[in-house]
């Protein structure tokens, strides 16, 4: 009986030691530090959204003029002034409005109203290159010219070449 009793109490022991060593051994040191540095190497990797800059963080789209989104520019076919140097409205330095232009009809989501927008193209410098939007709402095939939007509006001016389009409201549909 007593041996009994002592292999059991021997077994039990052994049991505790064991784990005890298997928590503070130092190969199990080694694997928690292996484990940190991979999930340190391997963060960094995973696809984090890194897009939203920080002038416009948390702006929808819609209300952000320097997006191919914003409400105005749903049949704008260009470069955005905003993203230019200029703004909605005005062209950028040394550039200037052309005297025709095309105008669209956009639906504002804050008050549900359909307004005319003209989309003046900015001439007299290079292709600004930066936020090429091509929307085509209400467009028609470029044989009837002045319902056509894929047009350089600044062939009508001394200054031919085109450079970006601003979104000017005109009236209210
Ligand atoms: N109206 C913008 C534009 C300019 C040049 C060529 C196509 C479209």
């Amino acid at each position: 009986m007593l041996q009994i009793i002592e292999t059991w109490i021997d077994k039990m022991a052994e049991r505790r030691v064991r784990s005890a060593a298997q928590s503070s051994s130092r190969r199990s040191a080694v694997a928690k530090i292996g484990t940190m540095m991979v999930g340190g190497a391997v963060l960094p990797m995973l696809p984090f959204d890194r897009s939203g800059g920080e002038a416009h963080a948390g702006m929808p789209a819609i209300d952000d003029p320097m997006k191919c989104e914003y409400w105005r520019n749903c049949a704008l076919d260009g470069f955005l002034c905003t993203c230019c140097g200029g703004s909605v409205t005005t062209c950028p330095p040394g550039a200037e409005a052309s005297k025709v232009t095309w105008v669209g009809t956009c639906k504002n989501p804050k008050d549900g109203k359909d307004y005319l927008v003209s989309y003046n193209d900015c001439c007299g410098k290079v292709a600004c290159g930066r936020c090429l939007c091509n929307f085509n709402e209400r467009e028609r095939p470029a044989y009837r010219m002045g319902v056509h939007n894929d047009i350089n509006w600044c062939m009508a001016d001394k200054q031919t070449m085109y450079h970006c389009t601003v979104s000017v409201i005109v009236g209210v549909a």
